[in-house]
């Protein structure tokens, strides 16, 4: 198995359209959620891509790179203090929420988040794999440096640009850059889940960001069922089974409560 896996991962087809009807959900199903910034829109979290998304200005685009970010350390922590701002005052939504009462009532959810924003967590969801890292925690930027990432919940951080203690490099978030590699244990651990899983949920994101979108084309050549939210059809659409297309946070509960022949019930 390839940790990175992105050559097998890219290249995936299919042609395959599981019939929902002969799939019922119980508490055995392993179910994965792949999520995206989509599933935070709803709490007022901004997305990237599309009319209002922040990748709407190039410069904050280039400013998430490794380059861009040592280039201008200053003008960086200022595009992620804002993002603080935001994050720290953002609640969990409904589809955050469903998610983690799934895994609450015993069912088998791990989640796999391109999100840096925690909402997973203060929802209440236990397995979160965070693939792009978060936004609460602050690294050196030497990887070469013995600095351990740390959590800091400031906001807005005050006295940027911060330097680090031992090496003297500028601090930055504890998330990954474009170009960038993911670690390698998380990458593992969400591709070990997408083989094994049986229900596969593609929450709220464009799917052109790899690794991340893979694991979506990954489940469905594993055999999973692969329904996807999202206000459009997506590059990833042609590998689900099914398009729920709409507001994630009102279309996950009756979905899952269907998918359950209404075992599983979560009043929004
Ligand atoms: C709703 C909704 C509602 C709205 N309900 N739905 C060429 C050059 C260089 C690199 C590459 C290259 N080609 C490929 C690469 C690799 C690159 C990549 O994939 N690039 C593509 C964009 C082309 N990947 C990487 O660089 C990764 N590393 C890597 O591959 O290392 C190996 C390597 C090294 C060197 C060279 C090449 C390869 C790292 C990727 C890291 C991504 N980082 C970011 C920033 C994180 C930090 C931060 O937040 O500041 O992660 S970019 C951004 O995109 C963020 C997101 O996690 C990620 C995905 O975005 P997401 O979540 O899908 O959001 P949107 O906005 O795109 O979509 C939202 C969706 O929600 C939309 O579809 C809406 O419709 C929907 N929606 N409201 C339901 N209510």
């Amino acid at each position: 198995m390839s940790v990175w896996g992105t050559d097998d991962l890219h290249y995936y087809s299919s042609t395959k359209k599981i019939n929902l009807d002969d799939f019922t959900l119980t508490r055995d199903t392993k179910i994965t959620v792949l999520s995206g910034a989509g599933i935070s829109a709803e709490s007022g979290v901004p997305t990237f891509r599309g009319e209002d998304g922040i990748w709407k200005d190039a410069e904050k685009m280039r400013l998430a790179t490794p380059t861009g970010f040592a280039t201008h350390p200053d003008k960086g922590w200022d595009f992620y203090n804002l993002r603080r701002m935001n994050m720290a005052g953002a609640e969990p939504n409904n589809a955050h929420k469903v998610l983690a009462e799934l895994e609450r009532q015993g069912y088998d959810v791990v989640v796999i988040t391109q999100n840096i924003d925690r909402l997973h967590h203060v929802a209440g969801s236990k397995r979160v794999i965070e693939l792009h890292g978060t936004i609460w925690e602050i690294k050196c930027g030497n990887p070469g440096c013995s600095l351990e990432p740390f959590e800091n919940k400031d906001v807005p951080i005050k006295g940027i640009p911060l330097f680090c203690d031992i090496c003297g490099t500028h601090l930055r978030p504890n998330v990954v850059f474009f170009e960038e590699m993911l670690d390698p244990v998380n990458v593992q651990n969400a591709e070990i889940r997408t083989r094994e899983t049986d229900l596969f949920l593609v929450v709220g994101t464009s799917g052109v960001v790899y690794p991340a979108a893979g694991f979506a084309q990954l489940a469905s050549a594993s055999g999973a069922v692969v329904i996807e939210f999202n206000l459009e059809n997506t590059p990833l659409s042609f590998f689900c089974d099914k398009s729920v297309l709409g507001q994630c946070g009102m279309l996950i509960p009756p979905t899952l409560n269907k998918l359950s022949r209404g075992e599983f019930v979560y009043e929004c």
